[in-house]
């Protein structure tokens, strides 16, 4: 009889874990377990490529250089995620630290201390000056409905969006 509850116990746990790592974006990945390395070019509004096939469990390091005249971000997430950032984005031009073609890191810095999103430091994203490159490594799970996208105001809307297909 305890065997059959532990096993059940085991199963109800198990079934959870399943849906969480099914639902997840993905993580912030290890530069040792990078598999593929894509070279990825933003332009105003648009990113070049504009799509990613990705295999489930794969590490990719993908070297993003903004080759705009604009600030852009390079943001690995879900839709709901994506609209959700960018009210703090919104929030970021307000207080003048995000201007069209560059960032105030001093302001950034001191706005952070008040209000921790002013900060935009997250693991799925980076956020570039003209002519910048920075790196993101993220390892990818089964998840539907990622997009690479900008939330630099008024970007996504413009279709700055690159889709992100896992298989
Ligand atoms: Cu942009």
């Amino acid at each position: 009889m305890n065997k059959i509850i532990t096993l059940l116990i085991v199963l109800f746990l198990s079934s959870f874990a399943l849906a969480d790592e099914n639902m997840k974006i993905g993580s912030k990945g290890n530069l040792n377990d990078v598999t593929r390395v894509i070279k990825v070019f933003m332009y105003d509004n648009y990113y070049y490529p504009s799509s990613f096939k990705i295999k489930t469990g794969e590490t990719i390091k993908f070297e993003v250089e903004n080759v705009g005249k604009l600030v852009h971000e390079f943001n690995i997430a879900n839709q709901k995620m994506h609209i959700e950032h960018q009210l703090e984005m919104e929030k970021m031009v307000e207080n003048e630290i995000l201007l069209s073609d560059l960032i105030d890191k001093d302001k950034m810095k001191k706005m952070a201390k008040i209000d921790k999103s002013m900060g935009h430091s997250h693991s799925n994203s980076i956020l570039l000056e003209p002519k910048q490159k920075g790196n993101i490594i993220w390892k990818f799970y089964n998840a539907v409905n990622i997009e690479i996208a900008c939330n630099v105001p008024g970007h996504y809307q413009a279709g700055m969006i690159a889709k992100v297909i896992i298989d």
